[in-house]
């Protein structure tokens, strides 16, 4: 059916810009002890258009980093005290292993100090008093090749979904904010009910509109923090932050739910389509992603099992 396949194409690349770009601010952690100096350049950032989380002691700074997943780190290295050092370099690895810009706000300007920051992975160091013009300039290139990553690399190019390689990252930095600060999060795997079928009876074109109509309909009912990877196939997972399993439970037979309500129209028929998923809980003895992906998969299986269209835990 060639009409019907021109409109899914365009219907799937309409999805996909709206996934990329809705409502989107780039979030910027700016870390400082300097009040005045937090609260002006925080209001120069909301200016043009950023969302800014302000930190005011580098465990603060941190556990912000850490919790909100910010796409770039402003940051005056020269917050007093071994230990607040000590995080700060902890931040830095972690932003380089998760390519997250750090641009350094200083007054220090002993050319040593300043090479020793651009060694620890500082992507920039200005000079207090600040150069606006400029720092926001090359903050904004900063942002737009972090954007640039983002976009290529870790998402899923046919469904918008965030992509396996990005899991890997985004699960280390959940796990270790649970055994840190205590925080909860869940894990789901969802797969789509008879989706074998759903190629064969409609074809393999309206089969792709529907992954991204899924990742679509995901993403536009989720909370803000809450996010969805693509493992392959009709196969995706999902981390809730700071979220329980009796939270995800509720919010995942709400999108259940909302799902299924979805009509899709093929060739003259109307069809509905449904998901199972399992669902997981971080615990205190795990390490690693991968029991937590075995526990989900095992419930998912019996969600299966037991007739499809629901969660199991
Ligand atoms: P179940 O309810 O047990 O999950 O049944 P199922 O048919 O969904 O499961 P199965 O694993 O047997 O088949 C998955 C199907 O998903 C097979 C494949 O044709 C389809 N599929 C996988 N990736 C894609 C894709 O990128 N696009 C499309 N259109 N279909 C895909
Ligand atoms: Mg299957
Ligand atoms: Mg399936
Ligand atoms: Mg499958």
């Amino acid at each position: 059916f060639p009409s019907s396949e021109q409109e899914v194409k365009e219907e799937t690349e309409q999805v996909n810009i709206t996934v990329v770009t809705e409502g989107f601010k780039p979030l910027v952690l700016l870390i400082d002890d300097d009040h005045d100096f937090v609260n002006f350049t925080k209001r120069l950032l909301e200016q043009e258009g950023y969302v800014v989380l302000a930190a005011l002691t580098a465990e603060k700074g941190l556990q912000l980093y850490m919790n909100q997943r910010p796409d770039c780190v402003i940051l005056d290295f020269v917050i007093p005290g071994v230990q607040s050092f000590a995080l700060l370099e902890q931040l830095l690895i972690k932003a380089k292993n998760e390519f997250i810009p750090v641009m350094m706000v200083s007054a220090e300007d002993d050319p040593a100090v300043i090479l020793e920051a651009y060694r620890k992975g500082v992507t920039d160091y200005f000079l207090k008093p600040l150069q606006q013009d400029e720092f926001l300039v090359r903050l904004k290139n900063r942002l737009d090749t972090r954007m640039g990553i983002q976009n290529s690399v870790m998402i899923d190019e046919l469904t918008g979904a965030f992509s396996r390689r990005f899991l890997d990252i985004e699960a280390k930095r959940l796990i270790e904010t649970y055994h840190r600060y205590g925080e909860h999060f869940s894990v789901a795997l969802l797969d789509l009910d008879h989706f074998k079928q759903v190629n064969d009876t409609y074809g393999h074109p309206v089969g792709d509109r529907i992954l991204a109509e899924f990742v679509h309909y995901l993403n536009q009912s989720k909370r803000k923090l809450d996010m969805v990877f693509r493992l392959g196939g009709e196969e995706f997972l999902m981390l809730f932050p700071h979220t329980t399993k009796d939270q995800a439970l509720k919010t995942l037979n709400r999108f259940l739910e909302g799902f299924h309500d979805i009509v899709f129209h093929e060739a003259e028929q109307s069809f509905q389509v449904t998901f199972s998923a399992g669902l997981t809980e971080m615990i205190e003895q795990t390490q690693s992603l991968q029991p937590l992906m075995e526990e989900a998969d095992q419930a998912l299986y019996e969600a299966k099992g037991n007739g499809r269209n629901q969660v199991a835990v």
